[in-house]
């Protein structure tokens, strides 16, 4: 299904969803509550309140993974734009456009420059939002834009231009080894020789720093995690009281993860109706809602080498708290 906007003749959005967000709700938390361990995909905080949760998370003094990421943006865009003059720029779930107009600035007035953005994100609001500013800003670019879930449909991007992949934020750090590196080979499977993939990694650093980082003194990543709660009641006509649980997050050493849970202060029992389900809860029970791995030069290497992907060049802060990888096809 083709949508062109009509108000904005420079956006193309395509829409490739195929399951509606209800449905796809409904079956992950069916199988995610009804588990001995109960889980739910941390996909599920981003609706339009807890979006804008996020963008708050990423202000806070504690989160430093936001503003390192800047910085390194900001430090080396025109070393990353030089190969990317002309072609097309692919944010895989892109949010805002923060740090996309980082890099688009450092090529800005360019002669000769030619860009195209083509953003991926399952929410049509947050790409006309961004898309619009990003008009604003650079009145040249084309922007391309995909309604579609990027661990799934990325075959359906045009082919014919150099491209450079961007996965900001350490998104990737959200997904267990196995789906980690099945997403990067999806995008290692259609990467030209040329082409370039722009990976942001948070670090193993200090647990105190990385138990701070999501446990801030204001409380709005404890908001944050509850909203998928409210998500649930919303969409699924559930009754979960949010402040019924607490928000636990602590870095698990081990793992090299920080790990964040919905823990139920007292016995009860949750109906979610319409999917028929009632959930019953023990004093103290758990809810694992996320995990964000943390990387090491090594682990972050040993990722990419599983994908095919070999690092060309690292970009980071001073402290090594934040890394964005530059990686190419690994041939053969
Ligand atoms: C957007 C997935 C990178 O893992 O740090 C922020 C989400 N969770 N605070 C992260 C998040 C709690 C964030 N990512």
């Amino acid at each position: 299904m083709l949508r062109q906007s009509q108000s904005h003749p420079q956006v193309e959005l395509h829409n490739h969803l195929t399951v509606t967000f209800n449905e796809s709700l409904a079956h992950d938390v069916r199988e995610g509550l009804t588990a001995d361990r109960k889980r739910l995909p941390s996909k599920y905080f981003y609706d339009s309140r807890g979006s804008r949760l996020f963008d708050r998370i990423c202000s806070l003094p504690e989160y430093y993974l936001t503003r390192t990421e800047m910085k390194i943006l900001g430090d080396h865009a025109h070393s990353i734009m030089q190969p990317f003059a002309r072609g097309d720029l692919v944010e895989m779930g892109s949010g805002s456009h923060h740090k996309i107009s980082r890099l688009l600035h450092a090529v800005n007035g360019t002669a000769g420059a030619q860009l195209r953005y083509i953003p991926f994100d399952v929410s049509r609001n947050a790409l006309l939002e961004a898309s619009r500013e990003l008009m604003r800003r650079f009145p040249q670019l084309c922007i391309m834009g995909y309604v579609a879930d990027f661990t799934a449909h990325l075959h359906l991007l045009p082919h014919g231009s150099k491209r450079l992949f961007l996965l900001f934020g350490s998104t990737i750090g959200n997904f267990p080894g196995p789906e980690a590196v099945g997403l990067l080979r999806n995008v290692r499977a259609i990467m030209a020789p040329d082409d370039r993939f722009l990976l942001g990694l948070d670090m193993v650093k200090p647990p105190h720093n990385l138990n701070a980082a999501y446990n801030d003194s204001r409380g709005v990543t404890s908001s944050f995690n509850k909203n998928i709660l409210t998500v649930i009641n919303r969409h699924l006509h559930a009754d979960f009281n949010p402040a019924q649980f607490d928000h636990l997050a602590f870095y698990n050493e081990e793992k090299e993860q920080v790990e964040m849970h919905l823990q139920a202060r007292e016995a009860a029992t949750v109906n979610i109706a319409d999917i028929d389900l009632s959930v019953d809860f023990k004093k103290g029970e758990t809810i694992h809602t996320e995990i964000s791995r943390k990387f090491t030069p090594e682990s972050a290497r040993i990722l990419c080498a599983h994908a095919g992907l070999e690092i060309s060049r690292w970009f980071s802060d001073a402290q090594g708290w934040f890394s964005l990888v530059e990686l190419v096809p690994r041939r053969g």
